[in-house]
């Protein structure tokens, strides 16, 4: 077989085995109540910035987990520590060869630290990277990415998997569009031309500016014996 066709073949069997355990850690989230968020973005979009800004606001109406991801350190898990919930970082170096993103194995390991059955609504914040997160289902109920408008109008063309695979676009740090050449109408244009449909809301975790209609959109998606 041509190298290219091995490496195919590889990759989707790699896939196929990620997507198995994503089912039983699905099974497992159900088993326990518990509704599950992928949050994904590059590095740096605001990910950890809006959780802080999403745990000010439902922290005492929902019974909330973080599982974080990060290639190394505790530093988003020491941010939101302040909280008292549960919450587990789980680093993919050195346990897990440094991978650029979470899979469903790096997922399930973390979770004999968290008490599903006392959490209604876990976050995972992925590992930043504008690719390979989107790959990789963990057994989630949604997906949510976080796009900074610092990072230009033709992303979603140029990398189109992350965007196409989301539920939800928040689209990041709208407190600088002043100080930016962004363009807004381009770039949710590219957005729809990749997923169409899709819905977004432009937030900032600077001045809180979107983060009543993320919190109520989240709390919409819930099953109805969580929501308000
Ligand atoms: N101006 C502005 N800065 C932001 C906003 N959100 C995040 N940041 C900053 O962007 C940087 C990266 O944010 P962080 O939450 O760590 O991003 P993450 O890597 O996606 O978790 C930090 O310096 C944040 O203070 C925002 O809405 N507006
Ligand atoms: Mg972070």
């Amino acid at each position: 077989m041509h190298r290219t066709a091995v490496k195919k073949v590889v990759r989707e069997n790699v896939l196929d085995a990620n997507d198995a355990l994503a089912q039983a850690n699905r099974t497992r989230f159900d088993r326990a109540g518990t509704y599950v968020i992928n949050m994904m973005s590059s590095p740096g979009a605001g990910k950890t910035a809006l959780l802080e800004r999403t745990l000010e606001r439902l922290c005492t109406e929902l019974r909330l987990g973080i599982l974080e991801g990060d290639v190394q350190t505790t530093l988003d898990a020491d941010r939101l520590a302040r909280f008292h919930i549960p919450l587990v970082q789980v680093n993919t170096d050195p346990g897990f060869g440094g991978e650029c993103h979470l899979d469903a194995n790096m997922v399930h390991s973390g979770l004999p630290e968290l008490p599903l059955d006392e959490i209604d609504l876990l976050i995972i914040e992925n590992v930043g990277n504008l690719v390979c997160p989107a790959e990789f289902k963990v057994g989630e109920d949604v997906r949510v990415m976080v796009y900074s408008i610092t990072e230009g109008e033709e992303k979603p063309l140029k990398y189109p998997l992350m965007f196409r695979s989301a539920d939800l676009v928040l689209v990041n740090k709208v407190d600088l569009l002043e100080h930016l050449d962004f363009d807004m109408q381009q770039f949710l244009g590219h957005l729809e031309a990749v997923n169409p449909g899709v819905r977004h809301i432009l937030t900032s975790a600077r001045t809180g500016q979107g983060v009543e209609e993320w919190c109520a959109w989240l709390q919409q998606r819930l099953p109805p014996r969580l929501r308000e």
